[in-house]
């Protein structure tokens, strides 16, 4: 249903050519940031009521997750109506409102596009479900496997794996056919191959632009052009293959964003654009991002997110044990592969992944303020569009679940089901749970000490993390030493640095089992880096860096930094020249 074009007076802000190159951009899970009705979900007047904490950070961007019309199936990753907003989360209005204090505040918006799938419940899909509907072609609709009783196990048309467990293909009694579901059964995969799939995309997207929107987080947008639905060959003891290895980077992939790119004008207009992109390759990557080729700005990889599973295993839950000189080669060959060509996002979490400060950091008492300090430094200074996660900024850490009852993320308890279904030991899978599934990001944002740290006068959706009494924004903001002010300065530094921002990137140390460092160069100007990345001391091989004798001292984690040991997660950065 496109409506017209919104009649709505928004702040129009300037978008000059590659200003998301300097940005920092602030991603809000809107069910989880503040709840401004007592129901216990966050919603956008919540968000509007803290528009001043994001400017004294000084992000330049809110990216915004879903807040569409949506039966929730997903926390909104299954949209029923594009262009309407969900009751949860307010009204358009109150969109309208949030995009006009954003824009007063020189913050710009980005919004998430769902465009692979849609809700089961989207008027396209209820009219496909009819064999006749000319809408039969804007999904995936497939007869059962020859030879086989529709509807039985073994019976989908592919032995593909849903990324939510269980099978990717869904009988649908009524039409007698199998439909294509990635994620979950109330998450039917569109059919980007039908020309009007595609237009009635760019119309709602122009519709969103029109509406005072910079950009778009496109959601796994590398799964939007299939390959052949064909079988794979199933892991020893497993009945079914991961279905991204069949629908990754598909071959009309690039074809496919750049002709959005022209409907939207989306390079016309310098909106933002990122492609999350699981599966993702540096090949890949390179092509989307050139600037050439008119189609992103850039991608958001997983290889770095997945350096802690078992590679070749059973997915994310299957823990492997993670070391630094491997996190720093990756995000290296990320930088080089995209020193001359494209660009990168840098992040650590999101609404999909773990807590930072407890994955890569130390969120012990003893170390969590350093470590998370010294991961956004480190994150900070490589070469790219840095995104904060709502509460990295604060240092939150994971929640530590201990019951499958706590847990409301569907991946999550669809994980649990499907691995005791096959036999694993259930403290295993919640031990898994506890340390990777994406309701580690989900608990409430901290904003104070009072009940449920402020974020509802109600009882919330998702437990608060109970160490919300010490780690809460109330209590860093008025801490200068906090990691809230840590990340403001960061934020600052590459407002007043150009060479953080363009410096060419180079890893030093790459086998420090400890140390993370790296110099960024800018004509006459080199940045030092220098972070001790374990709950140790470390001592810096003085031959092995350049000299920063004479250099100004941009931010520390500590106050000695003279001395040639390192402290535990210590961090500095230097400017030389
Ligand atoms: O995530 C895509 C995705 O690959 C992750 O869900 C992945 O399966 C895993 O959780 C991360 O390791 C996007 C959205 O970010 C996610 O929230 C949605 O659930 C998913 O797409 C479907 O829309």
């Amino acid at each position: 249903m496109i409506s017209e074009p919104a009649q709505t007076s928004f702040v129009p802000v300037d978008r000059p050519a590659d200003w998301w190159r300097s940005a920092v951009v602030y991603q809000i899970y809107p069910r989880s940031f503040a709840d401004s009705n007592g129901d216990g979900m966050g919603d956008i007047p919540g968000i509007t009521s803290h528009l001043d904490y994001l400017a004294q950070l000084g992000v330049d961007v809110v990216w915004l997750s879903p807040v569409y019309a949506s039966p929730m199936d997903d926390n909104g990753y299954d949209i029923s109506d594009y262009q309407d907003v969900d009751p949860i989360f307010g009204a358009l209005e109150d969109l309208d409102r949030l995009i006009t204090g954003l824009h007063e505040r020189g913050i710009k918006i980005v919004m998430d596009l769902v465009v692979n799938h849609t809700s089961d419940e989207h008027p396209w899909f209820i009219e496909s479900r009819d064999p006749d509907s000319p809408k039969r072609d804007w999904y995936w609709w497939r007869p059962a496997r020859p030879g086989s009783e529709p509807g039985t196990e073994g019976a989908e048309p592919t032995n593909w794996e849903s990324a939510f467990s269980g099978p990717a293909w869904q009988f649908d009694e009524r039409s007698g056919e199998y439909y294509l579901h990635l994620f979950s059964r109330k998450q039917p995969d569109l059919n980007w191959e039908n020309p009007e799939v595609r237009r009635a995309i760019y119309e709602m997207m122009n519709w969103w632009v029109d509406r005072g929107i910079d950009g778009f987080r496109m959601d796994v947008i590398n799964l939007i052009s299939k390959h052949d639905l064909v079988d794979g060959v199933p892991a020893p003891g497993r009945t079914r293959v991961p279905c991204f290895l069949f629908t990754a980077n598909g071959p009309r992939l690039d074809e496919f964003l750049a002709e959005m790119n022209v409907e939207v004008g989306l390079d016309a207009r310098s909106l933002l654009t990122v492609g999350e992109m699981p599966g993702s390759t540096i090949e890949t990557a390179r092509r989307a991002t050139d600037p050439a080729n008119h189609e992103l700005n850039m991608v958001f990889t997983f290889e770095h997110v997945s350096l802690d599973s078992r590679s070749g295993g059973s997915g994310k839950f299957d823990l492997a044990p993670l070391s630094l000189p491997a996190l720093k080669k990756n995000l290296n060959e990320w930088q080089q592969a995209l020193a001359d060509v494209g660009w990168n996002s840098l992040y650590w979490d999101n609404h999909d992944q773990p807590r930072a400060v407890s994955r890569y950091g130390d969120d012990s008492p003893q170390h969590r303020e350093n470590s998370a300090k010294t991961l956004g430094t480190v994150q900070h200074m490589h070469k790219g569009t840095p995104y904060i996660y709502q509460g990295e900024e604060l240092g939150m850490t994971n929640t530590y679940f201990t019951t499958i009852q706590q847990y409301r993320d569907i991946e999550s308890i669809n994980y649990h089901a499907s691995a005791l279904s096959l036999g694993m030991e259930v403290e295993a899978v919640l031990h898994s749970l506890s340390v990777k599934s994406r309701d580690n990001a989900r608990t409430p944002m901290q904003w104070d000490g009072s009940s449920h740290a402020g974020f509802t006068e109600g009882i919330p959706w998702l437990a608060v993390n109970p160490n919300y009494v010490t780690i809460n924004a109330a209590a860093e903001v008025d801490d200068p030493d906090s990691v809230f002010h840590h990340f403001r300065k960061l934020i600052k530094l590459r407002r007043d640095h150009p060479v953080i921002v363009h410096g060419r990137f180079e890893l030093l140390l790459p086998d420090h089992e400890q140390i993370w460092a790296l110099s960024r160069t800018l004509d006459d100007q080199v940045l030092v880096m220098i972070a001790n990345c374990s709950s140790k001391p470390a001592s810096v091989p003085q031959d092995a860096l350049p000299d920063v004798s004479g250099a100004d001292l941009l931010l520390t984690t500590h106050h000695d930094s003279a001395s040639p040991e390192l402290e535990p997660w210590e961090s500095r950065i230097y400017l030389v020249g």
